[in-house]
């Protein structure tokens, strides 16, 4: 990874690779920690984050669900984040702030260890490989499933979450897909190991709801937000497999993913292999509000300087 300079620490700005926490930590045995990932945009009006409130505002309620009281304010982490970025004189960026149980003692219980608070930039190219944005990605339908809803709250952005994301990624890989798309416990379309998907079928947009074991992505959001203002018809609602290969266009969302087509699953071309225009109409005007050349008109960018 791109190194930057400095790492903010419960307050202070830590050099990159002092940035370190001892072995014994609660989050490094027992997987207690909640995270964000968003990214900062270079606009012709300098640098700008994309839904920087959203997305503390998710770092709270994912910390709310885990019993975790984040000791420092919803404004204080606001504007580090901003600190952070302006210290490591980033132009764009990928952000990472990162509430985790620290060291004190072991044990599942975590009530005795303090809460610490990390926020990490640094320099982030596309997610799922160079060409993807514009050529898309082949990707197959998971062996492994989302977690049940009754087991871990698939809404917090959990640190343990990605050892499901884990698997899911690395079987994907191994049999020589980029991701994998996981399914809900009931068989029904959730997410992939880091993305929200989205189908495309007779020009209505489909997204799975959030009672499929999703995580609430802000960019799913903002896709949603985007199409419904182009005048399409969005249904978030349980989605049978059957649309993955029946679709005629399909495509992954994230902050780090962004808005990338999916051109095959399991083999299977989705409409003609190439990246739809529903797609490329929605990355489109996603980008232009990214790189400020279109106005900003739902309030989502928050100017660094
Ligand atoms: N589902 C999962 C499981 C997920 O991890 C992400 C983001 C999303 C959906 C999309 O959410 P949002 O970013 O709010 O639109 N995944 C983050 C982590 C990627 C990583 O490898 O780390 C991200 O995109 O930043």
């Amino acid at each position: 990874m791109k190194k930057a300079k400095y790492i903010w620490m419960d307050g202070k700005f830590v050099k990159w690779d002092d940035a370190k926490i001892h072995l014994l930590s609660h989050v490094v045995h027992y997987g207690s920690g909640v995270f964000e990932g968003f990214r900062a945009y270079k606009t012709k009006k300098g640098t700008a984050i994309f839904r920087l409130d959203d997305h503390i505002k998710r770092l709270f309620l994912s910390a709310k669900m885990y019993r975790m009281k984040i000791p420092h304010s919803y404004d204080k982490l606001k504007k580090s984040t901003i600190e952070i970025i302006k210290k490591n004189k980033l132009t764009s960026c990928y952000i990472r702030p990162i509430v985790y149980r620290g060291y004190e003692t072991l044990g599942v219980d975590p009530n005795p260890c303090p809460i610490n608070v990390g926020i990490a930039v640094w320099e982030w190219g596309s997610y799922l490989g160079k060409d993807a944005l514009d050529n898309g990605v082949d990707v197959m339908v998971s062996s492994w499933r989302r977690m049940a809803p009754d087991t871990m709250p698939a809404m917090a952005k959990a640190v343990a979450n990605y050892m499901n994301s884990q698997l899911i990624k690395m079987e994907a890989l191994a049999y020589g897909f980029t991701e994998g798309i996981a399914l809900d416990v009931l068989g029904y379309i959730s997410e992939g190991s880091g993305e929200n998907i989205f189908l495309v079928r007779d020009n209505i947009i489909y997204t799975p709801s959030f009672g499929s074991s999703i995580l609430l992505g802000i960019t799913r959001d903002s896709v949603i937000k985007i199409a419904k203002g182009l005048g399409y018809t969005v249904k978030e609602m349980r989605i049978p497999r059957d649309l993955l290969y029946t679709s005629d266009e399909v495509f992954f969302t994230g902050s780090a993913a962004e808005i990338t087509p999916i051109r095959s699953i399991d083999k299977i071309p989705i409409g003609d292999g190439k990246k739809g225009n529903i797609t490329k109409k929605l990355q489109d005007e996603l980008f232009a509000i990214l790189n400020g050349k279109k106005k900003d008109k739902f309030g989502w960018l928050t100017y660094v300087k």
